[in-house]
């Protein structure tokens, strides 16, 4: 699969000129070569030059982990030495004559001076680039979406029958993530939020000492990751004598995302989807208080293009996948949001989520 993606971004540097591309630890790297590296304090850099050829730079406890291709040439160092040792060699063998491009919104300064060092200076931005080619998906990624979206839905259905009052939303953020690791999900792609009551309007509260009360709406949002890539899931819950009110809200919540989704076509604008959600919630008397754009793109990054927001007027095609969550925050009293993933295919759109959006009342 990676072979492929190489294909593809070095037709594209011959396109725009780009003699050197230079990648950090991240999800780019991971999409081109499969080297799953996160950021370090070590220095970890790949190049990959128009013709094919790659070096990679890497210490020297990550060097077993590595994947190289026959083209790739590997510089591993101790951290006794540190990575400058190999500076002028690299210099003189990568022969930097034309154009370079770097992840600007992912190099950190330390990585910058190593470039720098290497007669690198005035790079372009590539991350136009590789998020074009990112941002359709190919059905291998769809699958392992489809499986993360599975065990988001599994966790959850298991973990509802343990939330009650008095537990803790710290609770019951432990037994979701500990069902979606039994699942097979590597990690969280954020901290899991669990926002209770008066903290279920903090759009982004992560799980607290908070114990569930009576009445409480509880906000749920969650992510599983499978084979790197993610699922990004949001249900809210109400336990016990949930307030006419609160029941209002949500069902209004409730329209804009069945309303938004239905909506979608192929070529529509992502703005457009967004304004869905935003009439039917002011029509309701609540737009002050969805604070959000609608969605963002999912694959390797838990956020990623194409964002569903009033200001992306690029249009939607196939193979694009993205979430859907609009919600409703209330200062100091309740939140709603409910998330599905959305996939546009030839034929229209897939909801990798099966489980509907009504309220659900333990
Ligand atoms: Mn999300």
């Amino acid at each position: 699969m990676s072979y492929e993606r190489k294909e593809i971004i070095l037709e594209k540097m011959i396109k725009e000129n780009i003699d050197f591309m230079i990648f950090v630890p991240g999800s780019n790297l991971h999409y081109i070569t499969g080297n799953q590296f996160g950021p370090s304090e070590r220095l970890l850099l790949y190049f990959l030059k128009q013709n094919g050829q790659g070096y990679y730079i890497v210490p020297e406890v990550e060097k077993t982990k590595l994947n190289v291709s026959e083209n790739d040439q590997v510089f591993s160092y101790t951290d006794e030495d540190g990575p400058q040792v190999f500076a002028g060699t690299l210099k003189e063998k990568m022969n930097v004559s034309g154009q370079t491009s770097v992840e600007a919104n992912h190099m950190r300064l330390f990585e910058w001076h190593f470039l720098n060092r290497l007669g690198i200076t005035k790079p372009v931005n590539s991350s136009d680039l590789i998020n074009d080619i990112r941002i359709t998906k190919t059905d291998e990624e769809i699958n392992r979406m489809r499986r993360a979206t599975q065990v988001l839905e599994q966790s959850l259905q298991a973990t509802m029958p343990t939330i009650q009052v008095g537990k803790s939303e710290m609770e019951i953020a432990a037994r979701l993530e500990y069902e979606m690791k039994m699942r097979g999900s590597q990690g969280t792609p954020f901290t899991t939020i669990v926002g209770s009551g008066f903290r279920g309007a903090l759009p982004h509260g992560r799980a607290s000492e908070k114990l569930i009360e009576d009445g409480d709406l509880i906000v749920i949002d969650f992510g599983s990751i499978i084979d790197g890539y993610v699922g990004d899931m949001t249900r809210t819950i109400g336990v016990g004598n949930v307030s006419d009110e609160k029941r209002n809200v949500y069902d209004i919540v409730k329209n804009a995302i069945m309303q938004s989704i239905q909506s979608i076509e192929i070529g529509m604008k992502a703005c457009d989807v967004d304004g869905v959600a935003q009439k039917v919630i002011s029509d309701a008397g609540y737009g002050d208080y969805f604070t959000h754009r609608l969605g963002h793109g999912i694959g390797l990054d838990a956020h990623e293009e194409p964002y569903i927001a009033s200001s992306n007027k690029d249009t939607l095609q196939p193979g694009m996948s993205f979430t859907i969550e609009p919600g409703i925050y209330i200062e100091n009293q309740f939140g709603v949001r409910i998330e599905d993933n959305i996939i546009i295919t030839e034929n229209g759109i897939e909801n990798l989520m099966t489980m509907n959006h009504d309220l659900i009342i333990l």
